[in-house]
């Protein structure tokens, strides 16, 4: 049986029509999943299923372009010419990430303009990372060791995610984190091996994004109202608290590198396990964060919504020159 339903994306065909009925249709795509087969856009699949990647899709979108806000900070006080085209280079990438997701979600029916919609009137969430500080310039050397290497161990599994769409955006983003990361590493080991203010700044910031980081996987497994479904349909590869785990185990050795130290007392190898324990996460505060009370929710959404209407016009002429080049016009353009 072809997976592609003519009876069009978000309808069940109707009995009698001749097409395939809704349970016939939910068995051809449960098996797709089940042999690692892609979901494709224009493919039958559950409405929950499309429910839920265009929710995380539109958040890990969301998350690209405010996560520009943090760094970009910092871009007029780079010290150095270098610095400043690297981290220009970076958020030019985030806002690009940004496109790729919003450009996937499409595919499943749901326009930018809506989800952007939705994001300026909190009812989508962006990750909780973005509502924390950038106080010092080595906040950017943090940023990207912690929440680009946060990022890349949540994001790598997703580049198998079940949604073609989805898991072909990843490759390239995971590519892009991947550098990002590394020059957060190496801003971090040049300021750790500098003066003794620089090595104290560095140290500063990774006390900061640390904890942070890790609330950045989300909740514990047993508190993750979506993981399991979403492990079910192979959207989601690994639990949240896997790949905290990882994290945190590929990260205590990064720091000893740093010569920089991990701000939990509690960090130490667990021989049986295999793996490092580490100390309890304060999920007060990531709860805090999430209900629109962390140190910079307001001003990132502020001035989100402030960049949007800023580029209106960019939006109006953009939309304008399309029509101009598909001889389409409107009554105004017509009459002038
Ligand atoms: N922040 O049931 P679960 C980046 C929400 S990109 C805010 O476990 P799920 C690149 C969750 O949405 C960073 N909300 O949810 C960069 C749900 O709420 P809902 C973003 C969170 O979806 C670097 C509720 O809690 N990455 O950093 C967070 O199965 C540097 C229950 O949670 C992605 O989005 C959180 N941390 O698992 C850019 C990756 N955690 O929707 C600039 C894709 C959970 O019911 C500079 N997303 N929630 O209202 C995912 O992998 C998943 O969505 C998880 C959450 C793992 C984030």
């Amino acid at each position: 049986m072809q997976r592609t339903s003519g009876a069009g994306q978000d309808q069940a065909p109707r009995p009698g029509s001749g097409a395939p009925d809704t349970a016939a249709l939910e068995a051809v795509f449960d098996a797709a999943v089940a042999a690692d087969e892609r979901i494709e856009p224009r493919d039958w699949m559950p409405d929950a299923y499309r429910r839920t990647l265009v929710r995380q899709m539109a958040q890990h979108a969301h998350s690209e372009i405010i996560g520009m806000q943090p760094e970009a900070n910092w871009i007029t006080r780079a010290p150095s010419l270098r610095r400043k085209a690297i981290l220009m280079a970076k958020v030019q990438d985030e806002a690009g990430h940004g496109l790729y997701l919003y450009s996937a979600a499409e595919t499943l029916g749901t326009g930018r303009d809506e989800l952007l919609d939705k994001l300026h009137s909190g009812r989508q969430k962006y990750s909780s990372i973005f509502n924390y500080p950038t106080l010092t310039w080595a906040d950017v050397g943090a940023i990207g060791w912690l929440v680009d290497g946060a990022a890349i161990t949540n994001q790598v599994p997703l580049c198998r995610c079940s949604y073609g769409p989805y898991a072909r955006a990843m490759i390239r983003i995971c590519k892009e984190e991947s550098f990002h990361q590394r020059q957060g590493y190496e801003l971090l080991l040049a300021l750790s091996r500098g003066t003794e203010a620089q090595h104290a700044m560095a140290q500063d910031a990774v006390n900061r994004w640390w904890w942070p980081s890790l609330m950045m996987f989300g909740p514990p497994d047993d508190e993750s109202a979506h993981s399991a479904q979403s492990m079910a349909w192979k959207i989601k590869r690994h639990s949240n608290d896997e790949l905290r785990q990882r994290f945190v185990d590929i990260c205590v050795p990064q720091a000893e590198s740093l010569g920089l130290t991990l701000p939990d007392p509690e960090l130490t190898w667990n021989e049986e396990r295999g793996h490092y324990d580490f100390g309890p996460i304060d999920w007060a505060e990531f709860r805090q964060v999430l209900a629109g009370q962390g140190p910079c929710n307001d001003q990132r959404i502020t001035q989100r919504r402030r960049a949007h209407e800023e580029g209106s016009w960019v939006r109006e002429a953009a939309a304008a020159h399309a029509r101009k080049h598909s001889g389409v016009r409107t009554e105004g353009e017509a009459a002038a």
